[in-house]
């Protein structure tokens, strides 16, 4: 292994817990056409810079975020309906979804961590996170799966990880996180767990390790 995830902070590492979208399965550009497509819709642009705002948090605080950007505002009814016509345009863009969608060094660094005894967790706000992993063929390669239909506080809320940690029979401190989006880092930190920030150092801080693609880390 390139990085030594083993030698974080001379702790022992037992756990290693992958957030999905952005780091295991480039589908984070679906979310943000699909949320483009609803801005366009409601008579305003929405830019990849908006759109940073918006990563690895809940599908109701993403429309919140938007909202807000365009400076618009909904009753809980029509939030509901915007809600679900983004997540239909964004399950069709997943129809297509193959093996091919994930990211450099995914399964590879899965692999390479269950031969080495480390158990592996899935912590994804995703609710279509299921059908993804089924697409992707990955789901055996996982000890605990928790994803947004288990949880009911967003990132960065630690709960998601916190539910995942006890579902491996692991104290978050023998745990790290995987994270691209810095509401998955505050997540991770506040459930006590170190954190390997998949992305530009820049844009998120407070990680213990960064990496440009789990590619890196074999
Ligand atoms: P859904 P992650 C997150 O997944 C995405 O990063 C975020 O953009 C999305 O809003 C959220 O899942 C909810 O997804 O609408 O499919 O339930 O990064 O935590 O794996
Ligand atoms: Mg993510």
């Amino acid at each position: 292994m390139k990085k030594n995830i083993f030698a974080l902070d001379g702790k022992p590492v037992r756990g290693a817990i992958f957030d999905l979208d952005g780091v295991l399965v480039d589908t984070a550009k679906y979310h943000y056409l699909a949320w483009k497509h609803l801005a366009r819709e409601l008579g305003f642009d929405f830019t990849e810079a908006d759109n940073e705002r918006l990563k690895g948090v809940s599908r109701m605080r993403s429309l919140e975020i938007l909202l807000e950007t365009g400076g618009l505002a909904m009753d809980e009814a029509e939030k509901a309906r915007a809600a679900e016509k983004k997540n239909t345009w964004y399950v069709e863009y997943l129809q297509g979804l193959d093996e091919s969608a994930l990211l450099p060094g995914s399964r590879e660094l899965l692999r390479v961590l269950r031969d080495r005894g480390v158990l592996r967790g899935l912590g994804s706000a995703s609710k279509n996170a299921p059908f993804i992993l089924k697409r992707l063929g990955i789901a055996d390669l996982f000890d605990a799966i928790i994803d947004g239909t288990q949880t009911s506080r967003a990132k960065p809320d630690p709960e998601v990880f916190l539910l995942c940690a006890k579902a491996l029979k692991l104290p978050p401190a023998c745990c790290v996180v995987f994270e691209d989006s810095l509401a998955g880092i505050q997540a991770a930190k506040a459930g006590g767990m170190r954190v390997i920030a998949v992305g530009k150092r820049e844009l998120l801080p407070g990680a213990e390790m960064y990496a440009a693609s789990l590619k890196d880390m074999l």
